[in-house]
């Protein structure tokens, strides 16, 4: 571990080093959070601040292609400059206050970093959303979140415009498009005549500033909320060891807007460190133009999950000369030793697992200097105390499986989640004496690196998604030939997982084409709700296998899975 942090102390107004001791401190809560902090008037106006005084290489903030040859760079002045007007148009024509929460559903476009800006500048909560989500999902959450403001592109409207009217907390529906539409404001056009004056908020350290939807094993997603510094400090400082940035450097984090660690790896980590991110708006995921993007552009630090990594090495690497590359990290499920060691030998560049969630960041690493031990998340990362317990809270000694969970103080961290929002019950779950549990098992060898086990619940973990079974059987049941369905993870050599269905067909359908119907099965889940979640496999049974009192046994069929791989 390194010994000093760059962390921005507040009562100097500047950016000085402090020693890693008052950072600890502060998780110690022997030194109290600054009252007040924002990420965008505390860090990137610093950093603004920085540009103009030639203290920061010429390295632009955000920069951003797509695969028809535009391209956009901004640098931090730009962006403080830009955030400012976008802030403009969310407190004035749409009319936010501090505190609203504004639903975000925007492909990896620019405006989407300037809406996130502009949330900070204005103390709105900024609930991101990816754009496979559904008109069910995007319903979900307006009515659980009592959004003030959708701000979407063109792809998405129609599905919000299906649902709206069952939506009356919803006052907003702000457009990112180069074309207006009916019923909508558009941010284009707003933008152009919005004021460049604005003055940041002066939000305080614990208030909220994000809530993004996590699932879990049953019900609908959970409402994870951040306040201001579990993101702007906790998570940024987090992320920052892993990604080992300067402000020489810039990274390609390829993760979707809606999911933290676009959050961690293209907002937070990256800016506290004035690191450049870099961004490719492919419209499908395609191994190539994903090779051809190394290959032509400076990119030093990529972050991208297993998954894609699997997909990678299938290919010949060696053809290939990555411009800048030096730094690869990868995290949202785990990384098999055999694509790490493909990897090196291929590239001549290690790969550096991180394991962390929605709610408490990262949690564990492989960090620059630290020896790799292919197969393993790492070790805990500052400032977390990581833990093997049982299920009465004890700590396990190394080599014992159980799992997962984070020794807490005397008061809730800063860093992490501060609720679920209007769900006590459920935040009161992750506690378990002096632990937050993560839900996932794991091995603490006598090293301290950890070896990720599995999840303890339902929860499927399929490229790097988090997939509630109940929301892909409530899909499922939707259509007409599903008497019930028990959706479970099923071994895959390139997703890690993927999403299994077993199914119970109603009688017309019972002499129905299998390969035909499983198809229109997945295409129904793919229209039904949020498609990566989709049911990659398919089975169809008599009957499910239950207990006496008539619940699935889903553990009975994830070990018959996975017995048979
Ligand atoms: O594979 P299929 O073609 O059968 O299906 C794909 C899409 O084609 C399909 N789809 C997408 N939009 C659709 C649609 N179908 C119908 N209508 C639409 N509008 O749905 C399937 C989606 O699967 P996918 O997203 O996995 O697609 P793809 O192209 O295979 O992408 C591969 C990956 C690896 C790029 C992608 O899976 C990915 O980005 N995974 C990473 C996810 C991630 O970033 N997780 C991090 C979460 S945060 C976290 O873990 C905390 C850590 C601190």
């Amino acid at each position: 571990a390194k010994s000093s942090v760059r962390y921005f102390h507040r009562d100097h107004q500047l950016w000085v080093p402090l020693a890693l001791s008052d950072f600890e401190a502060i998780n110690r809560c022997d030194k109290s959070l600054p009252k007040n902090f924002n990420f965008a008037s505390d860090v990137l106006d610093q950093w603004s601040q920085k540009e103009k005084t030639g203290e920061r290489p010429a390295n632009p903030a955000l920069w951003w292609v797509n695969s028809q040859g535009s391209e956009v760079k901004w640098n931090f002045r730009d962006l403080s400059y830009l955030s400012r007007k976008a802030a403009n148009v969310l407190t004035k024509p749409c009319n936010l206050q501090r505190g609203d929460r504004v639903a975000v559903i925007l492909p990896r476009i620019p405006e989407w970093w300037l809406i996130n800006v502009a949330c900070m500048r204005t103390g709105l909560v900024f609930m991101p959303g990816t754009t496979q989500l559904m008109a069910k999902d995007i319903l979900y959450r307006l009515q659980a979140s009592e959004a003030k403001c959708i701000v979407a592109s063109e792809e998405v409207a129609p599905a919000v415009e299906s649902i709206v009217s069952e939506c009356p907390k919803l006052k907003t529906k702000l457009l990112v498009s180069p074309h207006s539409r009916h019923g909508w404001l558009s941010f284009q056009e707003l933008f152009q005549s919005a004021s460049e004056e604005h003055s940041c908020v002066q939000t305080e350290s614990q208030e909220p500033m994000a809530i993004y939807f996590t699932s879990g094993t049953t019900g609908s997603p959970k409402m994870a909320q951040h306040s201001q510094s579990s993101l702007g400090i906790g998570y940024a400082l987090c992320g920052r060891y892993w990604l080992d940035l300067t402000s020489s450097d810039i990274i390609w984090n390829m993760s979707d807007t809606g999911w933290i660690k676009a959050a961690i790896g293209s907002v937070f980590s990256s800016w506290l460190q004035g690191a450049c991110v870099f961004v490719h708006q492919m419209a499908q995921f395609d191994t190539n133009t994903f090779l051809d993007t190394l290959t032509t552009y400076p990119i030093t630090t990529l972050c991208s999950a297993p998954t894609v990594y699997r997909m990678l090495v299938q290919k010949d690497l060696k053809r290939y000369k990555f411009k800048k590359l030096r730094h690869c990290v990868t995290g949202g499920e785990p990384l098999n030793a055999e694509v790490l060691e493909q990897w090196k030998m291929q590239t001549g560049l290690d790969l550096y697992e991180g394991y962390g969630q929605t709610e408490v960041g990262i949690i564990c690493a492989n960090q620059k200097g630290q020896e790799i031990k292919p197969g393993s998340m790492g070790k805990g990362v500052i400032p977390y105390d990581v833990q093997v317990i049982d299920e009465n809270g004890n700590i396990l000694p190394p080599g014992k499986e159980g799992e997962i969970a984070l020794k807490l103080k005397s008061t809730w961290p800063f860093c992490f989640f501060s609720e679920y929002v209007n769900n006590p019950e459920k935040t009161a779950a992750t506690v378990r004496g002096n632990f937050y549990v993560t839900g996932d098992r794991g091995v603490m060898d006598s090293d301290g690196y950890f070896w990720f086990v599995g999840r303890a619940d339902d929860v499927i973990i399929s490229s790097g998604y988090r997939i509630g079974p109940f929301e892909v059987e409530s899909a499922l049941i939707e259509h007409p030939a599903v008497v019930e369905s028990a959706v479970v993870s099923s071994p895959d050599p390139i997703r890690g997982e993927v999403v299994k269905a077993f199914v119970v067909l109603s009688a017309p359908f019972k002499s129905s084409n299998p390969e035909k119907l499983m198809r229109e099965l997945q295409d129904h889940v793919k229209k039904s709700t949020a498609p990566y979640k989709y049911p990659r496999k398919v089975e169809f049974v008599q009957e499910l296998p239950k207990t006496i009192t008539g619940k699935i046994k889903r553990n009975m069929l994830r070990k018959q899975e996975w017995g048979r791989a």
